[in-house]
């Protein structure tokens, strides 16, 4: 008489979430000098002065702009550093972040 034992080993699978992303944007004024907006998305977002100019011209035309997608904390950090450095500058800019 024959039996067969099957062992299965089962291991409890932990789930391995995505962290949610946050768009950060920028939005248009009438009052903040171009110059320092593009010189924020050099800054704070890493881009190259083409790019910078070529994000705040979107901005100025239609009203809001990506500036980049990042884990909340991140964003977060970012948009704080913006407002942080336009206040200081006494420009009206406005930064925000929007979940993805
Ligand atoms: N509209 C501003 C001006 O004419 C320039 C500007 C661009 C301001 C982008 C804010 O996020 C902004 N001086």
């Amino acid at each position: 008489d024959h039996e067969f034992e099957i062992d299965v080993v089962v291991r409890p699978r932990t789930r391995t979430r995505k962290p949610s992303m946050f768009t950060v944007l920028m939005l248009n004024d009438d009052y903040t000098p171009m110059e320092f907006v593009v010189h924020v998305l050099e800054r704070f977002f890493g881009k190259s002065r083409d790019e910078a100019t070529d994000i705040m011209l979107e901005v100025h035309q239609h009203g809001v702009g990506v500036c980049g997608v990042f884990t909340y904390e991140v964003a977060e950090s970012k948009v704080a550093h913006v407002m942080e450095l336009a206040r200081k500058n006494q420009h009206p800019l406005q930064c925000t972040l929007e979940k993805e």
